[in-house]
């Protein structure tokens, strides 16, 4: 896939929501720093490109679910980030009404079923609305997003086997940034993640999470399967974690050289700003205004967030059982 196949506003688009997504994930660790946030954030930098890649390929009716590392994943289905970063903050004009925090961030009306704390616990999750959707013939697709650690958990082998057993419009993105909490994957993790899905006779796309062309022409072939009734993909995205596991992890498990090489190789913005710099589709000084009005945005975002009052007392004890009709 190359960037000649979208339009200069396409272009711009992309590049604006992985950027979006940086400064957020920048702003974040900054006002961690502050002590306003409560609880631990677990942050997405470095894998912008494999969330915008994949939710590019989706409609707005379909389904994601996240990980423990959720927000790249939120704001590349669409989900407000002034109620993103309220729900930071804690406050009552969050997007759970401030009661969901980081790792528990769920905008239904976006068809993002929720960020998880547990690990794994996403890819069951997807499965059921893959199968509500199959059931009635929605023709929705559901993607779930879980990390390299998660593949050791047995809930991703039940979900394979259900999705292709039950041949489910159903997408698993792997996003392998080499790391489970501080422990090397290879420390961790025998044989090949491919293999294990193919094991299952689910079809694999191995894909350089960096560069978002190659996640979008892998996420367009699985989403193709999905909807034509071809069932389950597994997409192994190879991403790099920029920051630590959590805020507040010292990351001394990985050497400062290290750290700055995978900043400076393995960009997918840099590597966005040179491929469409190669075709000359887009002014370099556009992504420059689109950084500048980005910055503003998030600006405003903590503004909003920081002046907006914490839920009501009375809150404490309602969204506690859902209501069916
Ligand atoms: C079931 C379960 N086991 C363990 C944990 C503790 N834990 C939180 S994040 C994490 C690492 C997950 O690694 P990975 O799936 O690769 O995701 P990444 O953090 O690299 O994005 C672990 C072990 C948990 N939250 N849930």
């Amino acid at each position: 896939m190359s960037a000649l196949q979208f339009s200069r506003e396409e272009l711009v688009n992309v590049y604006r929501t992985m950027r979006t997504i940086r400064r957020f994930e920048e702003r974040v660790m900054e006002e961690m720093g502050t002590g306003d946030i409560p609880g631990n954030t677990h942050l997405y930098a470095g894998q912008e490109a494999s969330a915008v890649g994949v939710c590019l390929q989706l409609r707005d009716d379909d389904y994601i679910s996240s990980t423990h590392r959720g927000h790249g994943h939120s704001i590349a289905k669409g989900v407000d980030i002034d109620s993103m970063m309220a729900e930071l903050f804690g406050r009552a004009s969050g997007t759970c009404g401030g009661k969901g925090g980081s790792q528990h961030i769920a905008d239904l009306r976006k068809g993002m079923l929720g960020a998880n704390g547990i690990v794994a616990a996403g890819a069951p999750i997807t499965c059921g609305a893959a199968l509500s959707a199959k059931l009635l013939g929605t023709k929705q697709v559901a993607v779930a997003f879980a990390g390299d650690g998660a593949m050791n958990e047995g809930v991703m082998s039940e979900s394979f086997n259900l999705a292709k057993i039950w041949m489910l419009p159903i997408i698993f993105v792997i996003e392998d940034n080499g790391f489970g909490e501080a422990t090397a994957n290879a420390h961790v993790s025998a044989g090949s993640f491919t293999r294990r899905a193919e094991s299952y006779d689910i079809p694999t796309i191995e894909v350089d999470g960096t560069d978002v062309f190659s996640v979008y022409a892998a996420a367009g072939e699985a989403v193709e399967r999905a909807r034509a009734g071809g069932g389950p993909t597994m997409l192994h995205v190879h991403v790099p974690r920029y920051y630590g596991h959590y805020s507040g992890d010292p990351d001394t498990y990985r050497t400062p050289e290290e750290k700055a090489a995978m900043r400076r190789e393995r960009d997918c913005l840099t590597h966005f700003r040179t491929r469409v710099k190669e075709v000359s589709l887009v002014e370099m000084t556009e992504l420059d205004a689109v950084d500048e009005a980005v910055e503003a945005e998030i600006d405003r975002a903590v503004s909003a967030a920081r002046a907006a009052p914490f839920p009501p007392l009375a809150a404490l004890t309602t969204d506690v059982y859902v209501k069916y009709l």
